[in-house]
């Protein structure tokens, strides 16, 4: 017994069409997009967003993070709303995808319910949150961090980019510092569609990844103190070299991470040398560590193994070691309710379909701490990301929007 929704699809060609037109904005080098948080190009990206919104009739709220909530008035004013969103910013080379397609999915789910003329008990919120990448600040998930009430607002604008802008200044400087408390929604459930940004389901060949779980992080930040010295004519054995220090610290976390198999990843994406300068042995190095795993003891394991063979290592060199957290998350358990829902729809609408764990995080993972929430994935061509070359296929994007609207109607409930 079909019911008379189940034929519903949301409009694929509209979508694709928004999701290319965004990509214009804050073009990378190689065919991708370099829209990091609070610069104009972002700012650029939020005009586009808010105009499309506007002509589907969406209601804008702003908090003081700069996190838009665009809502679809329901049927029942009292019923809390359900948010459906992602992101907007992206990494200095990422791709036209992450983020942006949760994003802009929410949208289409509700261009597609005002099309149809169907209304919803509760209120539908399409959200972009502020700095999900934490690239330009971290860490990652800020906003929906605060908004969660896992960070404070304070540390929140403290946050300095590699040019010792803060977060605070450079939210008033692009004009979306908003006037709303973070935190201050309260949800009824939250739902993201998001690209994989691994190899699981393009090598399944499953076009639907309903998510059960997202993997826990800690982003550990490691100052070494060496001594600046000329590196031509100081001898080998006069050298306290922080380089050194860092490459062995390196070579360490790839180790820790493959003696942690299965489901475990570690590495570092971000160092800054000081001076930097060819003929001088580094006074400072910073880098960040990033590791990963669902599994609560084998992450939190990692970590002491990390902070401890690293400052034994440092210790040896003579370097002088400090590490800071900079950011984490536990390993997130999503609403088995709201998964059923995905998975029944993606079973409904013929898609095949596989559970999946995210190895990256999302906002998804902070708002699971507030409401219940989960995620859809589509896959990603040869698992890529955070890297230009993210590609994804039209059918693909449809796809997981249409299980988007399925679970979104499911949750919100369609009135008359
Ligand atoms: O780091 C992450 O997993 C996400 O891309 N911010
Ligand atoms: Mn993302
Ligand atoms: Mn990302």
């Amino acid at each position: 017994m079909t019911a008379p929704t189940d034929n519903l699809r949301i409009n694929g060609e509209r979508l694709w069409d928004s999701l290319m037109e965004m990509a214009k904005i804050g073009p990378g080098l190689r065919g991708g997009n370099n829209r990091q948080t609070l610069t104009d190009a972002d700012g650029e990206g939020r005009k586009l967003f808010e105009g499309w919104c506007e002509a589907s009739g969406l209601i804008m709220g702003v908090d003081k993070m700069g996190t838009m909530f665009m809502t679809r008035p329901g049927t029942d004013p009292a019923a809390l709303p359900v948010y459906v969103g992602s992101h907007l910013d992206t990494q200095p080379t990422g791709g036209k995808f992450d983020g942006v397609l949760g994003v802009l999915s929410a949208l289409e789910v509700v261009r597609s319910l005002n099309d149809l003329g169907i209304k919803t008990k509760h209120p539908i919120v399409v959200t972009n949150w502020a700095n999900e990448e934490g690239a330009r600040f971290a860490p990652a998930m800020l906003a929906s961090g605060v908004f969660a009430g896992q960070l404070t607002l304070d540390y929140a604008y403290g946050r300095k980019d590699p040019e010792g802008k803060t977060y605070g200044e450079e939210l008033k400087r692009i004009g979306w510092l908003g006037e709303e408390n973070v935190g201050a929604r309260k949800m009824h459930a939250y739902l993201e569609y998001h690209i994989e940004q691994g190899p699981i389901l393009e090598a399944e060949k499953k076009q639907i990844g309903v998510v059960t779980h997202c993997q826990g992080l800690w982003w550990l930040e490691v100052t070494l103190t060496g001594k600046e010295a000329h590196t031509g004519s100081t001898p080998m054995a006069m050298r306290v070299n922080a380089g050194l220090a860092m490459a062995r610290i390196i070579e360490m976390v790839q180790t820790v991470a493959m003696e942690s198999q299965p489901g475990a990843v570690g590495g570092v994406g971000q160092v800054f040398f000081t001076p930097n300068s060819r003929n001088v042995l580094p006074g400072k190095v910073v880098f960040t560590i990033d590791i990963r795993s669902p599994d609560q003891a084998k992450l939190d394991g990692m970590r002491a193994r990390i902070e401890e063979e690293a400052l034994l290592i440092a210790a040896e060199l003579a370097v002088g070691c400090t590490i800071e957290p900079v950011g984490h998350f536990d390993p997130v358990t999503f609403d088995p309710v709201l998964v059923g829902r995905v998975r029944s729809a993606a079973e409904r609408l013929g898609y095949s379909n596989m559970d999946i764990i995210s190895g990256a995080g999302h906002d998804a993972c902070w708002a699971a701490k507030v409401a219940p929430a989960t995620m859809i994935m589509c896959p990603c061509v040869d698992g890529l990301s955070h890297n230009e070359d993210e590609t994804i296929t039209p059918e693909w994007a449809s796809a997981g929007a249409d299980v988007l609207l399925h679970a979104v109607l499911e949750t919100a409930e369609i009135v008359g």
